[in-house]
């Protein structure tokens, strides 16, 4: 059988992206669960266009929120030209019902336990509509099929050590869609880590470990360091501020080459990590917790989100300098996004906070799909808008470059200096995160460089809900 496995994808900017810098694991990890006897193909929508005229049997669609119109318009496409189309991830995993509507069948959770299945019953004519997979047990899990990767990724070598988190933070669906932390045998983390058939020196030199919270076993997370050490690679991964507290951990990270660290900062008031229920950061030590890492030349990667409860647009504006100031040397900056299996979903669920005007394209991290406590939606928007542009901007951009030429090791400075001029450019070309609203002060903007460019009719939460009633 042929299986083409489709990383769904919107252009989350107004031109796209300037360079594709890292792929996401989960396309070459089904393809390496995928038995032999099948041939698999793996397309990243974000770097390469979509067939739809395939000699593929089964099409495998893998999308996030944001990017659900479009699945749901390739999965159309797709049956209409009588292939079986297979939907799951993030999306799928909390919209179960709606994803049924579009795919032939879907997969609820993680997909180890029921992926050989699924195909055998496509090969028997027995296909069901759902299947539930448990939170796998993270042994024997292959190494991903980084030969399917398209050449035009920066970085290569992700991998996956662990799954889960135990925090609860009310905008994360982790808790819910990876639940429990497992961890994977070192050997096996080693010997994805091991994989050395990549192109260029940089990409057999890093891994970046696309976990959610690496550090969280910290037994687990020193014995994996410590078997690092001897394979002199250049790593990065998301962890937790209390790392910082931890120096024989801290002392592990160096030796073994860490060159970056994730953060989830999320915010700089006490009342707004209160909101995300968060109160494990505390920004009074963001400054000595980041310097923690500096001092051992780690160049620190931040998460910080607009649109908290107690937000307000002069705070989120003044998050720039403040990011700066404590020593954050790339952020990335999101608007708070009610995805669905989040505390926060609920929250506004419950309240009648969710814009129910605004599709799923609303949900990529970038756009208002919810009514703000202490602003109006257009004014979140502008001021993440202005937070982005001034925190990109080529003095700040320079800025940290300078300071991480003075303070990190030599992987974390490139890093550092690669990442900042990625978004400095896209901050001087005007390529701004992109904005759906119809009325939005960044339209024609968008318009001029993607002109008439929407794949589907923006569906609404009422939409889908009629539709769903109509098929019952
Ligand atoms: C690594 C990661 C990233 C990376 C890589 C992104 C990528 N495209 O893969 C980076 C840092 C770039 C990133 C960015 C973003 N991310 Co992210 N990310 C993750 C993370 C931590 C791990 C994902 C992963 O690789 N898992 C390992 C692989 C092997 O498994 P998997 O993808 O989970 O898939 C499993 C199942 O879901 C299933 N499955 C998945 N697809 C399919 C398809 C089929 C057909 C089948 C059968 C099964 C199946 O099988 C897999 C094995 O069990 C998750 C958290 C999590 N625990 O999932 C968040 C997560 C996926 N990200 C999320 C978000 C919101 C984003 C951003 C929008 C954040 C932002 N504000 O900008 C951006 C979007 C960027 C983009 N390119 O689209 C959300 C998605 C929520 C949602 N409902 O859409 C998550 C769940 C975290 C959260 N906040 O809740 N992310
Ligand atoms: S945001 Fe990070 S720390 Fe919070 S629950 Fe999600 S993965 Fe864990």
């Amino acid at each position: 059988m042929k299986i083409d496995i489709i990383i769904v994808y919107i252009p989350r900017y107004v031109r796209g992206h300037e360079k594709n810098f890292v792929p996401p694991l989960t396309g070459i990890h089904l393809a390496a669960l995928t038995p032999p006897a099948h041939t698999v193909r793996v397309i990243h929508q974000q770097v390469e266009a979509v067939k739809l005229d395939t000699d593929a049997d089964v099409i495998a669609l893998s999308f996030f929120s944001g990017f659900a119109p479009e699945a749901y318009r390739l999965a159309a496409e797709y049956r209409r030209r009588g292939k079986v189309v297979i939907g799951g991830g993030p999306h799928v995993t909390f919209n179960a019902a709606e994803a049924m509507l579009h795919c032939d069948a879907i997969v609820v959770g993680e997909t180890e336990s029921v992926w050989v299945g699924l195909l055998n019953d496509i090969e028997t004519g027995r296909l069901k509509q759902e299947y539930h997979g448990g939170p796998c047990d993270m042994r024997d899990l292959p190494t991903p099929r980084y030969d399917l990767l398209p050449r035009q990724f920066f970085i290569t070598r992700v991998v996956q050590a662990t799954r889960g988190c135990p925090f609860t933070c009310s905008f994360c669906s982790v808790p819910q869609l990876n639940p429990g932390f497992r961890t994977r045998l070192v050997s096996d983390v080693l010997r994805d880590v091991q994989y050395n058939r990549f192109r260029h020196w940089w990409q057999r030199k890093i891994v970046w470990f696309w976990d959610d919270n690496l550090t969280v076993k910290r037994d687990y997370a020193k014995q994996l360091l410590s078997a690092l050490i001897p394979q002199r690679k250049w790593w990065l991964s998301q962890a937790s501020m209390d790392i910082a507290r931890d120096p024989e951990l801290l002392e592990l990270m160096r030796r073994s080459g860490c060159i970056g660290i994730f953060f989830g900062i999320e915010s700089f008031t006490t009342e707004s990590l209160a909101d995300a229920h968060k109160p494990q950061n505390k920004s009074a030590m963001y400054r000595n917790q980041i310097r923690a890492l500096h001092d051992r030349g780690i160049c620190v990667m931040a998460g910080l989100i607009s649109g908290f409860d107690p937000d307000r647009p002069a705070t989120i504006r003044d998050m720039a300098k403040q990011l700066y100031d404590a020593g954050v040397d790339v952020p990335f900056l999101s608007v708070l996004t009610p995805f669905p299996g989040t505390p926060v979903y609920q929250k506004y669920q419950a309240a009648g906070r969710i814009l129910e005007d605004r599709g799923w394209e609303f949900y990529n991290g970038y756009n208002v799909a919810f009514q703000p406590k202490e602003m109006t939606p257009e004014e979140l928007l502008e001021a993440h808008r202005d937070l982005w542009r001034e925190a990109f901007s080529l003095r700040y951009s320079l800025k940290r470059i300078v300071r991480a030429f003075f303070t990190l090791r030599w992987g974390a400075f490139l890093m550092c200096a690669f990442m900042n001029s990625f978004y400095c450019l896209k901050a001087m070309r005007d390529n701004l995160p992109r904005s759906f609203v119809k009325d939005n002060p960044y339209r024609e903007k968008q318009d001029r460089f993607m002109p008439g460019w929407n794949p589907v009719p923006i569906k609404t939460p009422a939409d889908r809900l009629e539709e769903m009633e109509m098929t019952k």
